[in-house]
């Protein structure tokens, strides 16, 4: 079978981490087009791959009869356009998170995507690719803990962005524990309060970080997120399920332990996100391409967990300025 044709969206620090494991660390597939709106970005990553061309307009590349299947990298705010787009030319589409910027253009997509009766978006939610976070799954799903009932989860990055805001940290950090609560515990969120503790100094104006995040499924199971996203560390990730029979907990960074003089012990924690995750994207985009490959188009987060993310963020945003609970109403698509 020959390779998969993919046009990758956006080369900035995404889409060209995604360029390079298409081309070197993964197999089936080869990027034949690339596009982003620094053009000379985008030239000099096409001049470096075999068979690769920059193509200036983002709908034109996903047109193009040189793709099969599309990686969106953009920026959140052009999505919609752009898979839609996809849908019109029946190519499958993995989509960085967000699926969108907003609740009604995400559920418009899953809408149309689901009016096609085909497959063909999946959204990029790393980490349920990541090897703990799959062994915390079958773990759950197992039963050895008996029911889950509690979720304590930490999501620290050393720093972010200069354009990030309070908002920003729900629907940026705050969207992946949304996502790793709907596939770990398999049931929707029903409400979401964020709270605010005192403000870390070090933090830009006006921004309010951290942030603890408080979740509430359909069936009643609590889970708390501690956000700190200018903790000037490093990149911390955790997650611990309480459950009936015990607990179990992911994302020590318990690596290599190394002692030295004078009598000191320590390893090494993760920098950022794309070190962290690094082998879940590959196994991502790996599984991915041969979903399309194969015919199935999608393995992984759909567009309704895209859409479903977005709903609960939106209720994490109103809940902001409150501090209030705000619930969560899905509309009525899941088949
Ligand atoms: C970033 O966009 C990510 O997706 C990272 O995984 C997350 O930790 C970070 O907070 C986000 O800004």
């Amino acid at each position: 079978m020959s390779d998969l044709r993919v046009a990758v969206l956006g080369v900035g620090v995404m889409g060209a981490d995604h360029v390079a494991r298409i081309t070197s660390r993964i197999s089936g597939a080869r990027v034949t087009v690339v596009n982003d709106f620094v053009a000379e970005k985008a030239e000099q990553i096409a001049s470096e791959i075999d068979g690769c061309r920059a193509v200036s307009d983002p709908l034109d590349a996903i047109a193009d009869a040189d793709v099969d299947a599309v990686v969106l990298a953009t920026p959140g705010s052009t999505h919609e356009k752009q898979l839609l787009a996809c849908l019109e030319h029946g190519k499958p589409v993995m989509c960085e998170k967000p699926l969108t910027t907003d609740v009604s253009t995400s559920l418009e997509i899953a809408r149309r995507e689901a009016e096609l009766q085909r497959p063909l978006i999946q959204v990029g939610f790393m980490r349920r690719f990541d090897e703990e976070y799959m062994a915390l799954k079958a773990l759950l799903d197992g039963g050895e803990l008996g029911t889950p009932l509690v979720m304590h989860c930490v999501h620290r990055n050393p720093s972010v962005p200069s354009y990030f805001d309070s908002s920003l940290i729900v629907k940026d950090s705050l969207v992946h524990e949304v996502d790793v609560t709907r596939f770990l515990f398999g049931e929707e969120i029903a409400s979401v309060q964020i709270v605010r503790p005192a403000s870390n100094p070090g933090a830009p104006d006006g921004v309010i970080d951290p942030q603890i995040a408080i979740l509430k499924t359909v069936s009643g199971r609590h889970v708390d997120v501690e956000l700190f996203v200018t903790t000037g560390v490093a990149y911390e990730v955790r997650t611990e399920v309480v459950g009936e029979r015990g607990s179990a907990m992911i994302g020590l960074d318990v690596g290599l332990i190394r002692k030295s003089a004078p009598g000191t012990w320590g390893g090494r924690i993760t920098p950022g996100f794309r070190e962290r995750f690094g082998r879940a994207y590959d196994t991502e985009i790996q599984r991915w391409v041969d979903a399309v490959r194969s015919g199935r188009n999608v393995d992984g987060p759909t567009a309704w967990d895209g859409y479903a993310a977005a709903a609960v963020c939106a209720a994490g945003v109103e809940s902001l300025d409150t501090g209030l609970p705000v619930d969560v109403q899905l509309a009525d698509l899941k088949p």
